[in-house]
Formats: structure tokens, C-alpha cells, sequence
């Protein structure tokens, strides 16, 4: 299998975790997503994704697959250990809003083609730019914590083993950090994710910093 990347990406941290997770190991391709070196939307790029995005990736078979949620939930389907959605129909459903919560309604807000957009509206500056990316990882986060209090069963957001929920959470709570939003104001998403740092698989994939 190819996985096409960029290491500062949350989404295709999600997939990294997820590989690492079930111990596959990949051929890698770094898909610049950021200023000069951006080449995601290259006629290369687009013919292996479309829709310019990283992750992709691409089976043993030849098939190339897009979305990162896809991807993992390909992965877990084709190798079934260690599992990462619960066994019990509720809890998979569970670790699925979570996951969705953040890769649909809070990460779609925050990447370079959205922030790059929003530099080109008059009087947005980094600074307006930076506000935005907060606010919307704050609402999003703090209604992740609502839902773990009335979900939550084990040491992990969907149970007792790290799941789907938690390869989507990780990544997202680390730009959190650095987008300079304390985790202890989500006293259970911060619980979560200080275990996931003692998980290799999370501690050595999370996104990289933008330089
Ligand atoms: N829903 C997609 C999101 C993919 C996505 O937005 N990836 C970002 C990096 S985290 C990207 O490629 N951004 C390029 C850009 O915004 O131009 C997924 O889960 O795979």
C-alpha cells in the first residue's frame, strides 16, 4: 500500500494512527499541502485525488481510496485486529458521531484552502484568521465533551480500547494545543487524549507543527 501524506495533516494523521495501530506498514508520498511547497493541486495530485486532499491511498490492488474516514474504516474491514470501532452495535454508532463530529463539522472549518480563502476577505489578517480557527475548534470540542459525559464508558472516548473516536480526537486536540486552547477546559477529552500520548501509535503520528 502508498499513502499519500503531508506530515503537518491532521487527516492523514488519522490514517497514520490507524495503520500503526493494526502494525501495517506502507510505501509514504509527502503531498506538499502549504504555500511553495503545496503540490496537491497539481494534474499528478489531482489524478490520484480529485479533490486535492490528502490522505489517499493506494491498495495492494491498485485501487486508490480518498476520505480518511473511508480509508480506516477500509483498513479495519481488510484487517480485522486490533478492531477499531466497539463490538456493540450502540458503542460503533458512538465512536462514529464522535469521529464525525470532528472530521465533518469541526476540521472542515480549519484547513489551508478554507484559511487561504478567508486572507483573501478584507480586514481578515492572521490574527482574524487565528480567532476563527479557535472559535470553531472550541464550540466543536466542547460538544465532543458533552457527548463523551453522556457516552463515555471506558478510558478512551468509545470504551476501553482506543477506537475510531480517538484516531479522529488526537490529532485535533493537538492543533488545539497549538492553536493555544488549554485541553483541562475539556476535563474528559484531556483525560483521553493524556492516555492516547502513552500509545505509541498516537504519540509518534500525531500532525506536525506548521513551520
Ligand atoms: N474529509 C477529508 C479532509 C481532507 C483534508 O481536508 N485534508 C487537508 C489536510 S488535513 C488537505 O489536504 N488540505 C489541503 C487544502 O486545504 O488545500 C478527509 O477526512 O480525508
Amino acid at each position: 500500500m502508498k499513502l499519500f501524506e503531508d506530515k503537518i495533516s491532521s487527516a492523514a494523521s488519522r490514517v497514520r494512527i490507524a495503520l500503526a495501530l493494526k502494525g501495517l506498514g506502507v510505501e509514504r508520498e509527502t503531498i506538499g499541502i502549504l504555500g511553495a511547497d503545496a503540490i496537491n493541486r497539481t494534474p499528478e495530485y489531482l489524478h490520484v485525488n480529485p479533490q486535492g486532499l490528502v490522505p489517499a491511498l493506494l491498495t495492494d490492488e491498485g485501487v486508490l481510496l480518498t476520505q480518511s474516514l473511508a480509508i480506516i474504516e477500509y483498513l479495519d474491514e481488510r484487517y480485522r485486529e486490533p478492531p477499531l470501532l466497539p463490538e456493540k452495535l450502540e458503542d460503533r454508532a458512538f465512536a462514529r458521531a464522535v469521529a464525525l463530529a470532528i472530521a465533518a463539522d469541526i476540521h472542515p472549518l480549519l484547513p489551508p484552502r478554507v484559511t487561504a480563502r478567508l486572507g483573501t476577505i478584507p480586514g481578515a489578517g492572521p490574527q482574524e484568521i487565528a480567532d476563527w480557527s479557535r472559535h470553531w475548534i472550541r464550540v466543536g470540542l466542547t460538544a465532543v465533551e458533552e457527548l463523551l459525559a453522556r457516552r463515555q464508558t471506558g478510558r478512551y472516548a468509545a470504551g476501553d480500547a482506543p477506537s475510531m473516536a480517538d484516531i479522529c480526537l488526537f490529532p485535533q486536540a493537538v492543533n488545539a494545543e497549538r492553536a493555544g486552547l488549554a485541553l483541562d477546559q475539556w476535563p474528559r477529552i484531556a483525560a483521553v487524549v493524556a492516555g492516547l500520548r502513552a500509545i505509541p501509535a498516537f504519540a509518534e503520528n500525531g500532525p506536525a507543527p506548521r513551520t
